[in-house]
Formats: C-alpha cells, structure tokens, sequence
C-alpha cells in the first residue's frame, strides 16, 4: 500500500469518528483529543526536522536583536501555558531605561488638560485576564517566536473611559521605551509604537498587562507594563508602554508601524495609520514534533501539531505529510479557542525513508488563512525507518 493511500484510509476512518463524536457532543469529543498510543508502544525519538539550526531555549542578543525562542517539541497537551522563563523574547530590556525613575504613562495629544495612568492605580486594578497567545511576525526558521501565557492587567478602552478626550480624538496611539546603546544612533526616537481605532481596541479587547502567569511582568517582556492585543501579531504587542496619544483620523503610520508592514500582510507601507488593516493572525497550524513509536513490533509515526489565531473555530482541519500525498482531516483535536495554540496530532506509517514536507490547510474557503496558503508554515520532516 502505498503512503498516500494509507494516508488517506487513516483520515476517512478519522473524518468518520469527528463526524459521530460531534453528534454526540463536546463532552464526548474530549475523550478523542490528542489520542495516545497503546500503552504497549516504545518511543523511539522525534524526526530531526530538515534545514532547521535555530538557538532555542536560551536568551541572547542585545536590544533589538534580543531574541530567545521557545523549543515546540517541548509542547504537550497538559502544558500548553509557557513559563515565564520560557516565554520567547523579541528585543529585550532597553538599558537605557532608568530604573530610578518613576514609571510615567502620560496620556496626551486631543486631551483636554493633563491626564495620566498611575502605576499604582493600573497594578490595583488589574485582573486575571486569561490566557493569550502571542506569536512575532517574524516567526520563521524552527518558528519558536510564539507562547502563550495567562496574562493579568486592565483593558486600554476601560481605562481610557473617563479621560476628558476631544471630538477629534480618532485613533489611539500607544508607545514604549525603545533606546537602547546597541542601536545606531536615532534609529528609535519615536519608541516602539502602534495606531488602534476604538474599535479595534474594543474588539479584539486590548489591555495593559502588569502581570504575567501570577508575577509582575518580567523585564524582557514589558516590566512594568506592555500591550497585549488578543489576536494580533506581537509587533502591536508595545512593550515598555511610556505614553498614549490620542490622535486624528489623518495620523502618520509609526515607524513601528512601517516596519512591520509586509510581516503584518498590508498593501504596500501605508503612510496614514488609517490605511492599516488589523494586524490579525489568521488560522494557521504547523507540525511541531513527529515521534517515532514502535507498536506492535512495527514502526508507527505521530505527528503533533499547534493550531492558533484566526477568529473562527474549525473541525476542517487538514494535513499533507510529503508533497505528494493529498491533504486528509487532521486525525485528533479539540478546537475550542481562538485565544491560545490547540494540540493536534495525526498517526502516519510512511512507506518509505526520506524528507517529507508537512503543511497544513483548512478545508473551508470561509476562513481566512493567509500564512497557510503561502506555505509559511511548511517543515520538512526526515523519515529514517518504516
Ligand atoms: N517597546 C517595544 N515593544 C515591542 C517591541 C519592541 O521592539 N519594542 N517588539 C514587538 C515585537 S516585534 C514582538 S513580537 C513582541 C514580543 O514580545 P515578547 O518579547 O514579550 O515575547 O513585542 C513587541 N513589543
Ligand atoms: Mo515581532
């Protein structure tokens, strides 16, 4: 038999079980989630994955090139929250914050006289806000600038309530601390900074965070306090928050902004901050780790995967193991969020040594799933025993 049709008997018999386990319900489908193997199979390893030579698990870099990225092999279904420790770093800790000094998050531009958030006042008010994933644009390479964690602070819009702002006041615009002695000299004048309509803060629920996973936010990510914009890209993730604007409907686009145009899927680089789209993430899932298993006296394969962003849950989910084979269901998963990464995992018997590249789609044209379709997400698996 060959791969390609083994692959397809498994996703039938797979689509088959979705189909009668969703009739019956969630609480039946809990039990399919991430299927183990018998108890009576030996693990073997994980497939080395094919051009792949990222640093992982260890912070390195100065500034903006600050980077650290999380291992996803490590990922398992009962330890899908990342420690702080962990948690991938894109720029670190400007040094040249002065720690002496007060914090300050002055709120200015269409305001009427002066008005300003407290520190104090943000850290009393803040509470528990769940779970949130956060993935850099720029994610590539073994793809580890992505975690989640469960985050505490207070939503922008709330806080904003209250501040005597004027008729013109379109568009919130928030900054952070962004020098640091390692970049070139005025490169970074204006912060790191991003534009959000009061929709967009309302909708996708934007809030300061203070805490993360029940400590004060660690240095690296935002200490003492940062943006976190459920759903969007880590770039509108302002770290180091020192100011908000409240801005016209005509505002320049940030240099932030610009920079992060291509990685956020604008038109061009748009020169007013109205001509931004969200910096959504679309659906998107790609392979992590696939394990090698002998059962039964036979080599079994298991693929495990995430699935993340989007706004819209999906039971479509597909893979293709080798360019090839066709894509068929996703054998196990449970997608119940859009706010933080699900497991996925997909038993896979190749027939034959050799790389093979793993993509995924999602079989419904009703869901945007940009990333996807361009094969951003695409890993090269190398096969050594069937
Ligand atoms: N002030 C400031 N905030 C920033 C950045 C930055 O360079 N400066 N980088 C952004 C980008 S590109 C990402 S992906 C996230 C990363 O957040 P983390 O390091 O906490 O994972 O922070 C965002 N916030
Ligand atoms: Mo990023």
């Amino acid at each position: 038999m060959t791969a390609t049709r083994r692959g397809f008997l498994a996703g039938a018999l797979a689509g088959g079980a979705s189909v009668a386990f969703a009739c019956a319900g969630r609480s039946t489908l809990a039990a399919l989630a991430v299927r183990p193997l018998g108890a009576d199979a030996t693990f073997l390893g994980n497939l080395a994955f094919v051009g792949e030579r990222d640093r992982m698990e260890r912070t390195y870099g100065r500034g903006h090139e600050g980077r650290r990225r999380l291992d996803l092999r490590t990922l398992t279904e009962d330890a899908l929250v990342v420690s702080n420790e962990r948690f991938y770093v894109r720029t670190r800790y400007p040094d040249r914050i002065d720690p002496r000094r007060p914090w300050r998050v002055p709120i200015t531009g269409r305001v009427d006289g002066g008005a300003e958030f407290a520190l104090d006042d943000l850290e009393r008010r803040a509470r528990p806000l769940g779970v949130h994933l956060l993935e850099c644009s720029g994610n590539g390479g073994a793809f580890g600038l992505i975690s989640a964690a469960e985050w505490s602070g207070v939503p922008l819009g709330e806080l904003l309530t209250g501040v005597p702002m004027r008729g013109d006041a379109a568009r919130v615009l928030v900054r952070g601390f962004d020098e640091h002695s390692s970049s070139p000299p005025g490169s970074s004048q204006n912060g790191a900074s991003w534009i959000f309509t009061w929709d967009e803060l309302a909708e996708t629920g934007a809030f300061l965070a203070t805490g993360m996973n029940g400590e004060p936010l660690p240095k690296d990510h935002g200490f003492p306090v940062r943006l976190v914009v459920p759903g969007w890209y880590g770039c509108a993730c302002i770290k180091w928050v020192d100011g908000i604007e409240l801005v016209g409907d005509d505002a320049a686009s940030t240099r932030h902004m610009r920079e992060f145009a291509r990685r956020t899927h604008q038109r061009g680089t748009p020169r007013r901050a109205r001509d931004y789209r969200p910096a959504e993430m679309d659906l998107a899932a790609m392979v992590v780790r696939v394990e090698k298993w002998r059962e039964a006296g036979k080599i079994v394969h298991r693929a495990v995967g995430i699935l993340w962003g989007g706004k819209e849950l999906t039971d479509r989910l597909t893979v293709q193991l080798g360019r090839r084979a066709p894509f068929v269901p996703v054998e196990s998963y449970r997608h119940e969020t859009n706010r933080t990464w699900t497991l996925w995992t997909h038993t896979w018997r190749p027939a034959r040594t050799g790389d093979y590249t793993v993509r995924l789609a999602v079989d419904d044209p009703a869901i945007r799933t940009r990333r996807l379709d361009s094969g951003f997400y695409a890993r090269t698996v190398r096969v050594d025993a069937t």
